[in-house]
């Protein structure tokens, strides 16, 4: 099943198995280090990127790896998620087998039970896993920024005839403590699994690292129903993949370890994998920031791995170019339809859609999502706007963290974030 010269997966075998697949997003997590971006939306509804929402990346990665049924399961101020989805994904088309499902926590099973941990998102849609019909099963998280080929995934999952396969990385020991961290023997088989250990265990050969899950999990249906089942009866569960369940088949069951870089798709400026968890402000920020970079480390052109999303239809970027204040443009940015930078300068930086920059203004290092509007003679350094605000005349941000402080939020590596709210603004246009 495997090409003698490159090593790769024949891609007979790997479409077999990624038609026979269905793949269950999990996006209800609170996802609240990110503050007030998500006041109003889940982690996966916030955009990233310069025109795209978080899943859009975890999504794109199915439809391009060929695994097109799939399940998203929402949970807390989904509205904003449902609705990029609903927009942007129906081209997913039932008449050929392909579909989205929209799986919001419904008391379908316990009429006082919302989804509790992400096992009990799995269980409580059993019975669409089984009308699936498919073989497999692959549990994501819709809120990491990534480009991976599930395909390749499968395929070791199938060769190592494994009940569940992980997919891991090696990351800094320091981190390990927010990840599930893994021991794995020389066939790659999984030996232990401590969740979200205080003291993680390092690699063997490396002591400066550990092996993380990244909660990208592949089952083969029948084994996942039985270990659901059995979980839910368990009545000390928290019913949680990396909590609960992981750790206790490891004991039992053919449980293995991938590493991201056999299914990674391009590898970053350093020859590293690209993954991050945007999960709070200051990553975020950074994460936005590095997409400015002359080669970023994840890229958006690559058309063999288009990233899919909705995009209203919008006219395209104008500058406006003041001659004698030799101002009107923007360098090192990524700059959205709809967006009109008139007399003013924008330098690494983000303008999602509909953003307007008058006059005398100046951004740098900062992130605008859609519908900002920036009066004249503003300033903004290392900012966050949310969608919808409008920034005043005059007024700076960034320049004087004290005074940023007691009006918008500011995180810990001094970057602002500025809401409507903040502003006092109230929002009246929701699009
Ligand atoms: P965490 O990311 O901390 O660790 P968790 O907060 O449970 O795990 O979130 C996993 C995903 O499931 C997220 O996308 C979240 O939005 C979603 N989710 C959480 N609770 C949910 C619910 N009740 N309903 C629907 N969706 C829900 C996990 C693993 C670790 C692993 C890291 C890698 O537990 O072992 O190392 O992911 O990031
Ligand atoms: P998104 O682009 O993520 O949908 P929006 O700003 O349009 O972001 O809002 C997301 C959701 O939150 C929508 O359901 C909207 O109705 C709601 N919302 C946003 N701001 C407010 C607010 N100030 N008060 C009440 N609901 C809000």
């Amino acid at each position: 099943n495997y090409h003698a010269a490159s090593g790769d997966p024949e891609p007979r075998f790997v479409s077999r198995l990624t038609k026979n697949t269905y793949a269950m997003v999990l996006a209800g997590g609170r996802g609240s280090r990110l503050h007030e971006l998500t006041n109003w939306r889940a982690k996966p509804a916030v955009p990233f990127g310069g025109k795209f929402r978080i899943i859009d990346f975890v999504l794109s990665n199915c439809v391009n790896s060929g695994i097109r049924r799939i399940g998203v399961a929402t949970q807390y101020k989904s509205h904003s998620l449902i609705q990029h989805i609903q927009r942007g994904w129906s081209f997913l088309n039932g008449q050929f087998g392909e579909y989205l499902d929209l799986l919001p926590a419904q008391q379908r099973i316990s009429e006082d039970q919302w989804y509790q941990g992400t096992a009990d998102a799995v269980f409580q849609n059993l019975d669409i896993i089984r009308a699936s019909k498919c073989e497999f099963i692959v549990i994501l998280a819709g809120d990491h920024i990534y480009k991976m080929d599930y395909g390749k995934l499968l395929a070791f999952h199938v060769e190592k005839k494994a009940d569940m396969t992980v997919a891991c990385l090696e990351v800094p020991i320091a981190e390990a403590f927010a990840f599930g961290v893994m021991g794995i023997d020389e066939n790659s088989r999984v030996v232990e699994f401590v969740e979200k250990p205080a003291n993680p265990p390092s690699i063997p050969d490396n002591p400066e690292k550990s092996l993380a899950s990244m909660g990208i999990y592949v089952f083969n249906t029948q084994f996942l129903i039985e270990q659901l089942i059995r979980d839910a009866d368990s009545p000390n569960s928290s019913h949680d993949f990396g909590k609960d369940l992981i750790p206790h088949m490891v004991e039992k069951y053919r449980v293995f370890a991938q590493s991201f870089e056999q299914s990674c798709v391009g590898m970053g400026d350093d020859n590293t994998p690209y993954w991050r968890d945007v999960g709070t402000i200051d990553s975020y920020w950074e994460a936005s920031m590095e997409m400015t970079k002359v080669i970023p480390d994840l890229n958006m052109y690559d058309q063999e791995w288009p990233i899919w999303t909705y995009q209203e239809q919008l006219p395209p970027a104008k500058f406006v170019f003041d001659e004698e204040e030799r101002r009107g443009y923007a360098v090192d940015s990524l700059v959205s339809g709809g967006c009109i930078v008139s007399g003013s300068t924008v330098k690494r930086s983000l303008l999602f859609s509909d953003v307007r920059v008058n006059s005398y203004s100046s951004i740098e290092d900062s992130v605008l999502l859609p519908n900002v509007d920036v009066g004249r003679h503003v300033v903004l350094k290392r900012v966050i706007v949310d969608k919808n605000c409008k920034i005043p005349d005059g007024m700076e941000v960034g320049v004087n963290i004290e005074e940023d402080r007691k009006r918008f939020h500011v995180s810990e590596n001094g970057i602002t974030l500025i809401t409507p709210e903040m502003l006092g603004q109230i929002v009246h246009s929701i699009r």
